[in-house]
């Protein structure tokens, strides 16, 4: 495989190595979250903005999607990497046409993912025309004419691909996926794609809904919360103060996670004296330093160990809820006795009195437990099983539905939960099509479209020639960053709708545009007066988001306008649809919205409730949307990822100063790392193993079905992570991820299981 993209990222020669900290916000998260605001925004802009993040009637923060308290907010709600993310939308630096003059696409192409973002926001609509080498300034309706010129010029409307990332607004989506299906394609992939659909998939089978099942309420009800594959002190910092509350109110917590990391083992509340004087509350009371990947073998062991007491007359189990409300017990029971104590010890790599100590932890008090996961979980091969696999433990003991107890699957972007529930989906159910052709009087097309992995794959095979992207860094989140370039330049257009420079405006079609669009924090003027927009968080709630900073430019355009002006060229209105009125009031997508999607009744009142309200859930009620109407237990093999004889599995995560491709700084404060992103950590033994010293630059090689995938020059560090594991950064590492390796059912890019082996730089 070629490497180009590799010299695109700068090396790292100035790298710091502190002790990883032991616990996490705090003082210097404070102070950290108001020097990025300062320089980026200003006092007066910055502080403008922060009073009005997460306020009852401010905006809702673009980083997480974790919830708002329904009571009680504070006058700072809001996370260091909350702010991070809103200084990087408030900053007053722009991009003009008169910048892309200056830089040739090639120029800007070597240039770094941090220099990308410090260049500040888009301010102009810009082309690429074809044979050109940069940018120039393009008229807003000269634009949409394109890019329905190109649309109708395809002769399938499946040759168009048409991406979402998770902060498009409610509104947006509704609108986008409008006219995506008037334009007659389901090829809707969406960063979800990559992220939670594992849980997804795995949900909607066992439970009948892909979302979580809990409210704040319930985490302070608890008596146990287990956190699984997630790192929360860095990418949910809110939950923090959650975890905190519950912890207060006797829950136990447990942390599985093969990295020791620093938001898990205690939390200093920043919000609270207590917090500023670095006085910490411990959080987890076991931490089990899972091999990666051990988690399914793990939750089976526990299944184990309840079904070995439940055998002596203990009552474990809650026979009522399991006759009432499950499906398909006997044949899980069964492949829990099958599966063998030495193969479940080994391939989760945690001793068998530390996991009986877990398993009895989970009864405790009236067995109100509830189990929380990322994308530690749904980025392998087996995510699917290994979700369900906690789904089948919460069944046994009924800890579903009721106060205290729960599903919590904790969701990445601020609004990629909304955009499922507006229709962004490759395989929408029949009941929304048909519910979408009644109101709308037209036939949406039914054939699933292509999910992100195999939009990229028809991209690169020629069956693809538009890309249309609705926020995102396509190239740099997507896997195998060399293929899916390929792909991308492969298209007779890419366009996207943005706010910051990226590298995949960069990795162009043969024309390209990119589209300035507002931020969440930005001022939304309509033509009908100030527009707000709704999103869904984690838990269901759907609330209302207004931006107050006025816009950096005059040409920026909202997401819904985009649309509208896109829609107008591509389509013009129909009996029920006018585009451009839609854009200039939201409250009629709204009204629209109400009539196709269930939960939405009065939705026009009801967004202007302070707080929201929440969107049902059947679960929750113990109502299950299966096609049997019952909760159905699974009962997959454990099947555990291992790489060969001196190989690792690695995984690729998150460091403290980046929002997923968005680097702000070369920092990962809680890691001890400081001016380095190209490291890799390793076990010492294992490093000793390899004869390798702290921060010797090491080649990466993946190892996979057609062949290997190499990216040079990262510095190996010491850290304390299970013998035979890896760990680094994406998106630098997504060179190395093959783009056909994805976890069954959900197709999502085993991120987090790559098996690579490490050898000296040269
Ligand atoms: N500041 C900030 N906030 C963010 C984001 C951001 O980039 N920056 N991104 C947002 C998005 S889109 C998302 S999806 C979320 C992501 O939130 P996380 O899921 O917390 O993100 P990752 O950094 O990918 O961390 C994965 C965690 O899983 C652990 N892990 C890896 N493999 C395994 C395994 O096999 N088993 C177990 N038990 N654990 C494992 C890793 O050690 C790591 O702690 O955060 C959201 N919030
Ligand atoms: N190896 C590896 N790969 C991964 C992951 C991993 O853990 N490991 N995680 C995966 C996950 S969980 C996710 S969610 C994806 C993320 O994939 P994406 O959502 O595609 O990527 P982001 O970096 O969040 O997108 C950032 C860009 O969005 C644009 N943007 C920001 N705000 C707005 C807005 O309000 N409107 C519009 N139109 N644009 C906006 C900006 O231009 C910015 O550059 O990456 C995935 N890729
Ligand atoms: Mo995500």
């Amino acid at each position: 495989m070629s490497n180009e993209q590799d010299k695109t990222f700068e090396s790292e020669d100035q790298l710091e190595l502190d002790s990883p900290k032991k616990w996490a916000t705090g003082t210097p998260a404070v102070a950290s979250s108001l020097k990025h605001i300062l320089t980026q925004a200003g006092p007066v802009r910055g502080t403008k903005a922060l009073l009005k993040l997460n306020q009852k009637k401010g905006f809702d923060c673009p980083s997480c999607a974790w919830p708002d308290p329904d009571e009680h907010r504070t006058i700072a709600e809001f996370c260091e990497n909350g702010a991070k993310a809103v200084a990087s939308e408030a900053t007053k630096r722009t991009i003009t046409a008169e910048f892309f003059t200056q830089h040739s696409i090639a120029a800007l192409l070597d240039q770094s993912d941090a220099w990308h973002e410090q260049q500040g926001r888009l301010a102009e609509p810009v082309i690429k025309p074809p044979g050109s080498t940069h940018y120039q300034a393009i008229s807003w309706e000269d634009a949409f004419q394109l890019i329905a010129t190109e649309l109708n010029a395809l002769d399938d409307p499946d040759k168009a691909i048409f991406y979402t990332s998770g902060r498009t607004s409610n509104e947006a989506a509704f609108l986008y996926q409008l006219m995506i299906r008037h334009y007659g394609t389901n090829n809707l992939p969406d960063c979800s794609n990559m992220c939670h659909e594992s849980s997804g998939s795995a949900m909607t089978g066992s439970i009948g809904i892909g979302k979580g099942t809990v409210s704040l309420d319930d985490l302070y009800a608890a008596d146990t919360i287990i956190s699984m594959g997630q790192n929360p002190g860095t990418n949910h910092p809110r939950m923090l103060s959650a975890l905190e509350k519950a912890a207060e109110n006797g829950a136990q917590i447990i942390a599985i996670n093969p990295l020791k990391e620093a938001g898990l083992i205690a939390f200093a509340h920043p919000q609270k004296i207590s917090g500023l004087l670095g006085k910490t509350t411990p959080l987890a009371s076991q931490y089990l330093q899972v091999k990666p990947n051990g988690d399914h073998a793990l939750l089976r062991a526990i299944a184990k160990f309840w079904q070995e007491w439940e055998s002596t007359g203990e009552k474990i189990f809650d026979h009522e809820f399991l006759s009432q409300h499950t499906a398909g017990l006997d044949n899980y029971l069964q492949a829990v006795s099958s599966s063998q104590w030495p193969d479940l010890v080994e391939d989760c790599g945690i001793a068998r009195p530390e996991i009986e100590q877990l398993a009895r932890t989970m009864l405790r008090g009236k067995k109100r437990l509830i189990i929380c996961w990322a994308m530690g979980l749904t980025q392998h091969k087996n995510a699917v099983a290994t979700i369900q696999e906690i789904c089948n433990l919460h069944l046994l003991i009924g800890a579903i539905g009721r106060e205290g107890a729960g599903l919590c699957p904790v969701r990445g972007h601020s609004n990629v939960q909304g955009d499922r529930t507006m229709g962004i989906f490759e395989k929408m159910p029949p009941a929304f099509h048909d519910k979408l052709d009644e109101v709308f009087e037209f036939k949406s097309p039914r054939e699933p479209g292509h999910d992100t992995v195999l939009a990229i794959q028809a991209m690169h095979a020629g069956k693809a020639d538009v890309f249309i992207g609705m926020g995102g860094n396509f190239v740099q989140a997507s896997p195998d960053t060399n293929y899916t370039a390929k792909a991308l330049s492969n298209c007779s257009l890419t366009c996207h709708v943005a706010t910051k420079l990226n590298r995949s405006h960069l990795v162009t079609g043969k024309t390209a545009l990119i589209l300035p669009c507002l931020g969440r924090s930005d001022a939304d003027a309509g033509a009908n007066g100030d527009q707000f927009i709704t999103c869904e968080n984690s838990m269901g709630v759907v609330q209302a988001s207004q931006g107050s900073l006025p816009p950096v430019s005059p040409h920026l355009r909202s997401e819904p306008a985009i649309i509208a002006g896109i829609a107008t060229a591509l389509l013009g209105n129909t009996a029920k649809i006018n585009w451009n009125d839609l854009a200039a009031d939201y409250d009629g997508i709204r009204d629209f919205i109400e009539k196709v999607i269930p939960g939405f009744e009065n939705f026009n009142q009801r967004a202007r409730q302070p707080g929201g309200f929440y969107l049902p859930n059947g679960a929750k009620q113990r109502s299950w949307e299966t096609p049997n109407q019952k909760a159905n237990f699974s009962a997959d093999p454990v099947q555990t990822l291992k790489a060969a004889e001196g190989r690792f599995i690695l995984q690729t995560l998150r460091s403290h100063d980046q929002y997923n491709t968005t680097v702000y700084g070369m920092h990962d404060r809680y890691r001890g790392i400081a001016h380095a992103r190209r490291i890799v950590f390793l076990n010492p033994e294992d490093m000793k193993h390899l004869g390798l010293s702290p921060a010797q630059q090491v080649d990466l090689t993946s190892h996979w079905t057609d062949g290997t995938r190499i990216a040079k020059r990262f510095q190996a560090i010491p850290y304390d992570i299970p013998a035979g594991s890896a760990a680094t950064y994406f998106p630098e590492a997504n060179v190395l991820v093959p783009v056909d390796s994805t976890a069954d059912t959900s197709n999502t890019p085993t991120s987090k299981g790559i098996e690579i082996s490490v050898t000296p730089s040269e």
